[in-house]
């Protein structure tokens, strides 16, 4: 007889930062992990797994991963969503980590094996002056990085959103019940951006990859000047230039750069970027295993993509936890149109609270060889960091109106 799921558990841990965990057992002992972390956003999600998604998982074969999936998305009333798709998401990495352990084989091997040796990674660099910029830019690359994310000050504002004054990493969310209020000139942002990224190409020559991410603040106009000014310093890419919903935009950016363009870090599904990819708008998408209803969903947009020449490079900041982040390590090693996968890197309690398999070493990142996702949830310290609410913060344009994410 097959397998049946017994016991479901939603555990909310904050080792630094808010994750949401699902845990699902089985009749024959097998615990598997998802990660239903959306940042700012925590308790919407673990509600919807709590009230909404457990009990219709009792009793269910876990290895029906893929009915399981389409039952919780069509049998839904209200489909899509960035809670809804994180809520399915946590219970397919669940099922596929259930599926590795029952099997004993690692996730990667079940997407179809290894179609590479290591998976490239690229990690964040930030500092409000140029020069502070460039320097830790090369840091990066002396920790053996081959792709890095540079992000600067802005002359004329004292907050810009990812760049601490004052800290080595830093962390999207900050606590406390309400956001943080940054502030936002996109006037002194273009004066500024293409000097600061030309010195950094500079300082570190031509082989470095560099990445830039405008979260999503631009107007299409001002977003394809941008491109067009950075052309000569060979980014590998410009990220979120305008927002999200307005997909027409990037058709216009398109028009006027050859700057290569990812977005989709906010995107839950196929359907928010199916005609950015057969329109052939964006060359990377940046859809993550947490937030676009899991391995199984991701890779049916991997599929489309791949149609299209257009890659794959999942998100992976601190708000994506271990769990996810492992599945999405598995999927890079299988998938043969991503390219690249982002690494933020973790606090050590993060770590510690999520023992974990998959491996960072010189510029890349390894899957390893424990079955399923390979990733733990150590029950009794995760117990020791409470949540503690945290948000993104919002940003307002120097008259006070409030600017997009
Ligand atoms: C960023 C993130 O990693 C990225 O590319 O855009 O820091 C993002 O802002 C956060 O993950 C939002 O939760
Ligand atoms: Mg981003």
């Amino acid at each position: 007889m097959s397998d049946r799921i017994v016991s479901t558990d939603v555990i909310i841990t904050s080792p630094g930062r808010n994750y949401v965990t699902l845990k699902l057992t089985t009749a024959d002992g097998i615990v598997g992990y998802g990660d239903a972390t959306v940042n700012g956003r925590e308790l919407a999600v673990a509600s919807y797994l709590r009230d909404h998604v457990a009990p219709l998982l009792i009793g269910r074969d876990p290895s029906r991963i893929e009915d399981t999936w389409q039952y919780l998305y069509r049998g839904a009333y209200w489909r899509r969503g960035p809670i809804t798709m994180a809520a399915i998401g946590a219970v397919d990495v669940a099922l596929w980590d259930i599926h590795g352990k029952t099997l004993g084989a690692p996730l990667y091997k079940l997407l179809g094996g290894a179609v590479r040796d290591r998976l490239l990674a690229y990690t964040h660099a930030f500092a409000w002056e140029t020069p502070a910029l460039c320097e830790a830019v090369e840091a990066r690359r002396e920790q053996g990085f081959r792709a890095v994310r540079a992000q600067f000050g802005v002359p004329g504002l004292t907050t810009v959103y990812g760049v601490h004054k004052d800290a080595e990493q830093y962390e999207p969310a900050t606590r406390g019940v309400a956001p943080a209020e940054e502030e936002w000139d996109p006037a002194a942002y273009l004066r500024h951006a293409p000097t600061a990224l030309a010195a950094v190409r500079d300082h570190v020559g031509p082989e470095l990859e560099l990445l830039h991410d405008a979260h999503h603040r631009l107007t299409p106009q001002q977003a394809a000047r941008l491109g067009q000014a950075l052309e000569p310093v060979d980014l590998y890419w410009l990220e979120d230039v305008t927002p999200a919903e307005n997909q027409d935009a990037l058709r216009l950016v398109r028009e006027h750069t050859t700057t290569p363009l990812a977005i989709g870090e906010v995107f839950n599904s196929v359907y928010d970027l199916h005609h950015l990819v057969t329109g052939q708008l964006i060359d990377f998408v940046r859809a993550a295993v947490v937030h676009a209803g899991g391995v199984s969903h991701l890779r049916k947009i991997l599929h489309l993509a791949e149609v299209y020449q257009v890659r794959g490079a999942p998100h992976g900041p601190s708000d994506v936890s271990p769990v996810s982040f492992g599945a999405s390590v598995h999927l890079g090693m299988a998938a043969h149109n991503i390219a690249i996968q982002e690494y933020m890197g973790y606090d050590e309690r993060v770590h510690e609270v999520f023992p974990h398999a998959w491996s960072y070493r010189d510029g890349h990142l390894y899957p390893g060889d424990a079955p399923g996702v390979g990733v733990d949830l150590d029950e009794r310290l995760a117990s020791k960091y409470p949540y503690d609410p945290a948000y993104l913060p919002v940003a307002r344009r120097l008259d006070g109106t409030l600017t997009d994410w």
